[in-house]
């Protein structure tokens, strides 16, 4: 099968929300090929309309790195069709086994083409705000190899943004909590976003460059999970809140 036709396989799997096969149970390709069906996966996307706005970074924390046998981050891409407006409302129906999981997002500022280091990614960033990702794997009980897991968008599915605020130069240290229903479900400190958050943006630089991504100015960068994700339940009211940053929220019907 070609690219194009597994990622077909994958964005119906999105638009019927029911999961599918894993695809490595029936075809092996590596991670190259992973990104570029990823590729046919948005283009699919972008034929209905859908745009780039943002790159989301998965496997921040070692801990998942090792779960997963990886020594390097993934990464997926984020459109405009799959931003909920922050108080706004997601409709479990619309997808297949949805989880949540508090993050930052960052603004950027300037376009970037290349691989910023720790110091430089300051001037390339407007802001910071709490945020929350939609992770729902269209994979069959969320399970899936890594080529797998890349192929399918590195699991992206929505995604809701808080206030925006300066993005100061230590946010290593703020609490980040995921609040289920007035309930602090998760909690760990942004430093678990790979130690400091700010790398976030150094690697996502060097990701978009090395797989030829544009990344303009005023895209969003979803820096990476700071707990463990939780499964969505219809009813749900949903909060990431952030200490210093504030919150970002939605409820599920
Ligand atoms: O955003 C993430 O960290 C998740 C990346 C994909 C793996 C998963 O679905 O858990
Ligand atoms: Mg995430």
């Amino acid at each position: 099968m070609t690219n194009d036709t597994l990622a077909r396989i994958l964005d119906k799997a999105a638009l019927d929300a029911q999961p599918v096969a894993q695809l490595s149970l029936t075809h092996t390709f590596d991670e190259n090929t992973a990104y570029a069906i990823q590729e046919e996966l948005l283009a699919c996307r972008y034929e209905r309309g859908e745009q780039f706005v943002g790159i989301k970074l998965g496997f921040t924390s070692e801990a998942k790195m090792k779960q997963m046998g990886v020594n390097d981050l993934i990464w997926g891409r984020l459109t405009n069709r799959m931003l909920i407006e922050n108080g706004g409302t997601l409709s479990l129906s619309d997808f297949c086994h949805p989880r949540v999981e508090p993050e930052l997002c960052f603004l950027t500022k300037k376009d970037i083409d290349r691989e910023l280091s720790l110091d430089e990614a300051h001037e390339y960033i407007e802001a910071v705000a709490p945020a929350l990702e939609i992770i729902d794997s269209r994979y069959k009980d969320f399970k899936f190899s890594l080529e797998d897991v890349i192929a399918d968008n590195c699991s992206s599915a929505a995604f809701v943004v808080g206030e925006w605020h300066d993005a100061v130069p230590d946010l290593s240290h703020l609490t980040i909590e995921l609040i289920v229903n007035h309930k602090v479900v998760e909690s760990d400190t942004s430093a678990a976003i790979l130690g400091n958050p700010w790398l976030s943006v150094c690697h996502a630089s060097r990701l978009a460059a090395k797989y030829g991504q544009e990344f303009p100015a005023g895209s969003y960068l979803m820096a990476g999970a700071a707990t463990g994700a939780v499964y969505l339940q219809a009813g749900d009211l949903v909060k990431a809140r952030v200490r210093l940053l504030g919150e970002a929220g939605f409820s599920v019907e």
